[in-house]
């Protein structure tokens, strides 16, 4: 995988489970954030599971303006070469908050080896199951379909739920504490029971070098179409409305789901068996009382 971390041990715990969980935000700029949300934007909060990436870009601005200004200085402590491509609140509020087990869109041309995006997920309370738990699979990122889309239609995997679902573990956060997660791990969170709205600051981040890339299906459902975007293209756009203009159109690739789904799951998901080999030493070992 390209160097994200700075940190050997944040990098290779990515790496193998495409997460790490690491405190991040101080109180002030928890305090900052809440009130940006609270008070300036006068956002109404929708019920359910809710991100502003589809919110007028007037108020995206807003966001980013003081966004930038707190994770700006946190991505250079903890990343190498990385930007930000999009600013976002998340809320999840009581009724049907229950977020399924999804990979997000693709970003970047995953496609090329070891390129990867992924999001600072950043609950500013503490998190736990009856407000909502975020939710991994964890190694599910190592899965080899890369082309995820807007409007996908038979998102991969997802038919084999139950399967993915006995490899979930929860991570409850404490509060300024964030998931740093890349966007083809499997995720999910648990349902907001509470009367109040838990309230997240998400980032998208990508390596500096790469250009945001967004996918979309085909009218006919034979192709991917893949956009190759300014950076500043979620910031100003609803990508779940228009589609971006052909101008942008970068290449198309025919649309081929991975064959033999829960095989693949199984040799990425499952932990290794020992050899045969290994077996035998440890019982020559045993004998001998070692
Ligand atoms: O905020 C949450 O509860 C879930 C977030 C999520 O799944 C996402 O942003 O893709």
């Amino acid at each position: 995988m390209q160097q994200i971390f700075k940190d050997k041990n944040n990098q290779s715990f990515f790496e193998e489970n495409g997460y790490v969980k690491l405190q991040i935000l101080n109180q002030e700029q928890i305090k900052w954030l809440t009130d940006l949300y609270n008070s300036t934007l006068n956002i109404d909060t929708r019920n359910g599971f809710t991100t502003t990436i589809d919110y007028p870009a007037s108020i995206k601005v807003q966001i980013a303006e003081v966004f930038d200004q707190i994770f700006g200085s946190i991505m250079k402590d903890l990343f190498s070469d990385h930007k930000a491509l999009s600013y976002n609140f998340l809320t999840k509020k009581t009724q049907n908050s229950v977020v399924p087990f999804h990979q997000d869109w693709s970003f970047v041309e995953e496609e090329k080896k070891d390129v990867y995006s992924f999001n600072i997920w950043c609950p500013l309370e503490d998190t736990n199951s009856e407000n909502g738990n975020f939710k991994v699979i964890p190694k599910s990122h190592l899965l080899s379909y890369k082309s995820r889309m807007l409007n996908e239609i038979n998102a991969p995997y997802t038919a084999f739920k139950d399967y993915l679902n006995q490899y979930a573990i929860e991570l409850p956060t404490k509060q300024g504490e964030a998931i740093i997660y890349t966007n083809s791990l499997f995720h999910a969170s648990t349902p907001n029971t509470t009367d109040s709205v838990r309230l997240t600051a998400g980032t998208l981040v990508v390596p500096a070098s790469e250009s945001l890339m967004l996918r979309y299906l085909s009218a006919d459902q034979k192709e991917v179409e893949c956009y190759k975007l300014p950076d500043d293209y979620l910031l100003l756009n609803n990508p779940f409305v228009t589609k971006p203009s052909e101008a942008f159109l970068y290449k198309k690739r025919p649309y081929v789901l991975p064959e033999n789904q829960l095989d693949e799951l199984r040799r990425v998901l499952e932990p290794s068996k020992p050899s045969l080999l290994s077996i035998i030493y440890r019982k020559i070992l045993n004998k001998l009382g070692k």
